[in-house]
């Protein structure tokens, strides 16, 4: 397999495929968006795009148009469940910017003026507070 190649047995496609277990807190017919389980801060979000691909790199521009779509109401979302003064959105591409799950993803990450971002891929967050976390997302989506 080519280092470009994409692997269908990548966390992402699985937990897609409902065999690994996520917080899902939001799903239309081009994305879903969970609880990143390393959060770099509260609220920390990923939008995950249905359609397969490794990266932005090899993504089919129509599936990308949609999938912007789906980041920004996550991240109207976030900011207003977490009252967060702003909202950083990342993404990388390839291990060498960063990536280390090669399905394509979007960062979508609440911010609090003065509150600096964890490390990427730094520790584990606990259960309860990413099912809190969920939980205020969803409140937000249903009454938005
Ligand atoms: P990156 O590929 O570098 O853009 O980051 C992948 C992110 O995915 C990182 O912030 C940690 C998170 N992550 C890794 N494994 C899991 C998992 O099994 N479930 C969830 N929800 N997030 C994960």
């Amino acid at each position: 397999m080519s280092a470009e190649a994409y692997d269908d047995q990548n966390i992402f496609a699985r937990i897609l495929r409902g065999e690994l277990p996520a917080h899902k807190v939001y799903e239309d017919d081009a994305s879903i968006a969970i609880m990143d389980v390393m959060p770099q801060g509260t609220g920390h979000t990923l939008v995950i795009p249905k359609t397969p691909s490794r990266n932005l790199l090899d993504a089919d521009p129509e599936a990308l148009a949609n999938l912007i779509r789906s980041v920004q109401t996550v991240a109207r979302t976030v900011k207003d469940a977490f009252e967060a003064d702003g909202v950083t959105i990342i993404q990388f591409n390839e291990a060498a910017a960063g990536q280390s799950v090669f399905h394509l993803h979007f960062h979508v990450i609440p911010r609090f003026e003065g509150v600096a971002l964890r490390p990427h891929t730094g520790s584990m967050e606990a259960d309860d507070v990413l099912a809190a976390g969920a939980g205020k997302i969803r409140a937000a989506l249903a009454g938005s």
